[in-house]
């Protein structure tokens, strides 16, 4: 059967998807749209047959043919429309944040078990990514020793005009705080935040770039420099330093030219570029795992356990301090 998705929010990330699930992946379709803005969600589905274009995300997951959901409007809408498609037991793929503040994940959260069945993938498309999965093979493999300490820079062109401080912890380093996890499995205990003066290329009132030091479980300490209006283009590179070696990743963009006296490589300019390709591999099996009736990937856990990093980052943006990650146990549901 091909799965019929309904895709929530058709802004920059949603009409990607859309043209994705449309033209590259196998075994789905996109049933219906939805976005506050009718044209926008007309224009992303226009040319796609027996897609229905709503403005009420409801009314997109209950037109004809929709079996599973993939939300991508903005951070503070995901949890209505989650708590929706449990309403209507539809799995779904949703975009990080899971939401932006751990209370509403922890509400998430309790829906899903009170359902007593996984129905979310989180939508970490670093995890999907070939550079960062030969990365934690090589971590896994151990010939590097173990990893004393993650180096990683995450650098956007332009900050979108909506975006605030708090933001470049919640919506940006969050990737970084799943990553982290993900490659080390090790939880993070402490944030601490140190602002240098910021740019004057930002927009007045935020902070950037910022440096966040996370501290694990296993007691390795990672730096991570965010600096969303850095103005040169995408950059996101990690370097994890281990007993015997090191390894790092996001180096170069593929392609050097050698010519007039100069060696160059391009650099893309925003994550719908550099990361094309996981998107593809994370959409393309989350639909394979809903086809055979299972849900695979990062779970509603990993979402709460990356906000609770984000929000002891918040905190420790405003005071300046060392503030510990309090995780509670995980719940069997995600054992
Ligand atoms: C954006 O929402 C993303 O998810 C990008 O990967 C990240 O680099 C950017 O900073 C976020 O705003």
């Amino acid at each position: 059967m091909t799965l019929g998705i309904a895709v929530i929010g058709t802004g920059r990330m949603g009409a990607d998807h859309v043209r994705r699930i449309d033209s590259v992946i196998g075994g789905a379709r996109v049933a219906a749209v939805a976005d506050l803005d009718l044209e926008r969600a007309g224009a992303a589905a226009a040319g796609i047959e027996g897609c229905g274009v709503h403005t009420d995300p409801a009314a997109a997951m209950a037109a004809p043919g929709v079996d599973a959901v993939l939300i991508a409007s903005s951070g503070p809408a995901h949890e209505a429309a989650l708590l929706e498609a449990f309403a209507r037991g539809l799995p779904v793929l949703c975009e990080k944040p899971l939401t932006p503040d751990p209370a509403g994940t922890l509400r998430v959260m309790e829906a899903e078990r009170r359902l007593g069945r996984r129905l979310v993938t989180v939508g970490f498309m670093r995890r999907y990514d070939a550079e960062y999965q030969r990365l934690r093979l090589t971590l896994d493999q151990g010939e590097l020793g173990r990893p004393l300490m993650l180096h990683c820079r995450h650098r956007n062109a332009k900050s979108p005009s909506f975006f605030t401080t708090e933001m470049l912890i919640r919506d940006s380093v969050v990737h970084e705080a799943d990553a982290t996890r993900w490659l080390l499995g090790q939880e993070i205990t402490a944030v601490q935040v140190l602002r240098p003066r910021s740019t004057s290329y930002a927009p007045q009132g935020l902070g950037d770039p910022q440096l966040v030091l996370f501290e694990t479980s296993g007691g390795v300490v990672v730096d991570v420099e965010i600096f969303v209006n850095c103005g040169f283009g995408y950059e996101v590179r990690c370097e994890a330093v281990c007993e015997r070696g090191t390894a790092s990743i996001g180096e170069s963009g593929g392609l050097v030219t050698r010519a007039a006296g100069r060696a160059a490589h391009g650099i893309p300019q925003d994550f719908t570029i550099r990361f094309a390709g996981a998107y593809d591999r994370e959409v393309q099996a989350w639909v394979d795992a809903t086809r055979r009736g299972c849900v695979e990937g990062a779970s509603t856990w990993d979402g709460y356990a990356a906000a609770l990093v984000c929000e002891a980052g918040v905190r420790a943006q405003e005071s300046g301090g060392r503030i510990e990650v309090e995780l509670p146990e995980r719940p069997s549901l995600y054992a």
